[in-house]
């Protein structure tokens, strides 16, 4: 490996921009380059004022008519509410989507004006088009290479939306920790790029490139730094930890996050490089809250019981919160005494994916689950001191008024031990399951009109025709209701460190 020179300076453009916590992202490409010796500065939007990305903002008395407004301009046909919405939601937009000019221009301001920098990097979220355009113009016009990453890009779909971009010297398709410090060396020597797997360019008229194969042996991966992050700007210290990527189950239909660069296939981390990465990262940000963002925690049953057994001894008195799957196939970990254990370990809150209150529709959304089952857990883990937060879906293909009286159902007599919720429109998204099944079988789902692509935004624009009956929405407001009712709820005293982050 050639070893850059002292004052090769790479600019990492973060777009996460979350308002919590560090991009897991950006300190796992952060920590090899420093390594490499490449010199390395984060540009965050958020340490220049932007205010950061809020997850979950605390629910008002009037949010429920908020959100019944919201969910029915969502799934109008009249081309005048549909505007109407799209005005609503840019205003609604976080801080960084609405101040594109404003952020280019700090930008533009950094590469005039400090140190030079030889590459930028970006690390984009979709819906920042628009902001990436302008970056990349501005680094076009001054002979910066850049390289625009995004989880998304595992797509290829995604990349040729994307990859025409003035200014983008290539597109990152996959994880590629490792190889970033040789890559950035070719890019600024102006090399043929498409010798990296996982990279793509534009070239005479042709987009050509790959998706990189997912990563294995995670364990060989330098800690993620973030020192970089603006830490006195989060009202907490809270440090993201992932424990493998991908998910254990990975067959949701409608799951977006296992097509994405590092959640396809599932790989695990070792158990000791964990707990070793726990007690570095306690001790180098002084905290003891963690947030592990596994899709499926408790997917290698190994690691799981090595958490619940282990963590205090990592780091006495932290606690950390994580998402499970409570899968049916065989054990999941998540037995009465497995989340006692977990409560004792200091876990503080555990989110799951729900989907719905009916057998018939998690069956065909392949979830896994039962909701017998999912009902003694969410209790189990009530029990234990450990707050539940749920997400579901509305709006699934073959959803019926009585699928939604059930999901109402399953909330009202659930609303004792879940503690938020999070309820999502269905959008079909690029690469799914549900994508390539209705590619393969277009008439195969039942109610859909009017489908889009629009792979900018890796989606698929659809109406669900049944949601135009009034019964329908009179069930949809039904749920919305229980959901307010279940949001509107203090938490646990001991979760609230991590309320609105998970
Ligand atoms: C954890 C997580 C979060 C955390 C953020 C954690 C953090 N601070 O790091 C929280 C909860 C805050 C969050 C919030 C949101 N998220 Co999120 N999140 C995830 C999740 C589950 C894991 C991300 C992660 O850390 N993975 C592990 C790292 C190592 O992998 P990675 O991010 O893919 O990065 C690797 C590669 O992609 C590549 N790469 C990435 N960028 C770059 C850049 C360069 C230059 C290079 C070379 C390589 C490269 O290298 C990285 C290292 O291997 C993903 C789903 C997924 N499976 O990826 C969604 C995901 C990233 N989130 C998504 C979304 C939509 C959101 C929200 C908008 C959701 C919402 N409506 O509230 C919000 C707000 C986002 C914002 N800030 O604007 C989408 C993004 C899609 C998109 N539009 O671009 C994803 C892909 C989920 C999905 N399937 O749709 N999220
Ligand atoms: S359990 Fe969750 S992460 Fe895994 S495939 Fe289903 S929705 Fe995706």
């Amino acid at each position: 490996m050639v070893v850059p020179s002292q004052s090769s300076r790479v600019l990492f453009v973060d777009l996460n921009n979350f308002a919590r916590y560090p991009t897991q992202s950006v300190g796992y490409l952060v920590a090899p380059l420093r390594q490499a010796g490449w010199t390395v500065e984060v540009f965050s939007p958020f340490s220049t004022g932007v205010s950061g990305v809020v997850r979950e903002p605390p629910v008002r008395p009037w949010s429920l008519a908020l959100e019944r407004i919201g969910y029915r301009t969502a799934i109008s046909r009249s081309p005048i509410v549909r505007q109407m919405r799209k005005a609503a939601a840019a205003l609604a937009a976080p801080q960084l989507a609405r101040a594109t000019r404003w952020v280019a221009r700090r930008f533009v301001q950094r590469l005039d004006d400090g140190a030079q920098v030889n590459a930028v990097l970006i690390s984009a979220y979709l819906m920042y088009h628009p902001l990436c355009e302008a970056m990349a113009a501005a680094c076009a016009e001054r002979g910066i290479p850049v390289l625009l990453g995004s989880a998304a890009f595992a797509q290829p779909e995604v990349v040729r939306e994307w990859l025409p971009m003035r200014g983008v010297t290539a597109i990152a398709a996959g994880e590629l920790e490792l190889e970033l410090p040789e890559i950035l060396r070719a890019m600024t020597a102006g090399e043929d790029l498409t010798q990296f797997p996982g990279l793509w360019v534009s070239k005479d008229c042709e987009l050509k490139g790959s998706v990189a194969p997912p990563r294995p042996a995670l364990d060989r991966l330098p800690f993620p730094d973030y020192s970089d992050f603006p830490w006195e700007r989060y009202p907490n210290r809270i440090v993201p930890v992932i424990t493998g990527r991908g998910c254990g189950w990975g067959i949701c239909t409608f799951c977006s996050d296992v097509v994405t660069a590092a959640g396809r296939t599932y790989r695990s981390r070792s158990p000791e490089s964990v707990l070793e990465e726990l007690r570095y990262q306690a001790e180098r940000y002084q905290t003891k809250l963690f947030a592990f963002t596994d899709l499926k925690l408790n997917s290698n049953l190994d690691l799981w019981h090595t958490l619940i057994e282990r963590f205090q001894d990592a780091v006495p008195g932290g606690r950390w919160i994580g998402a499970v799957h409570i899968g049916t196939n065989g054990p999941n970990g998540l037995s009465r005494e497995e989340l006692q254990a977990a409560g004792r370990a200091g876990m503080v809150r555990l989110t799951t994916g729900l989907e719905a209150g009916s057998h018939n529709l998690l069956k065909i959304m392949r979830k896994g689950t039962d909701l017998g089952v999912t009902s003694r857990c969410l209790h189990d883990a009530s029990e234990a001191g450990i707050s539940v937060r749920t997400t579901m879906i509305v709006g699934y293909p073959g959803e019926s008024v009585e699928d939604l009286i059930q999901t109402r159902d399953f909330l009202r007599a659930h609303g004792s031990c879940i503690e938020r919720v999070v309820l999502n429109r269905f959008q079909i998204m690029t690469g799914t399951a549900f994508h390539r099944q209705l590619e393969d079988k277009p008439g195969r789902a039942p109610g859909l009109s009017q489908l889009t692509p629009n792979h900018r935004m890796a989606q698929l624009e659809h109406h669900y025709l049944p949601a135009d009956s009034r019964p329908y929405r009179r069930a949809i407001d039904e749920v919305l209701a229980e959901v307010h009712a279940i949001n509107r709820r203090p938490i646990m005293a001991i979760a609230r460190d991590f309320e609105g982050v998970m």
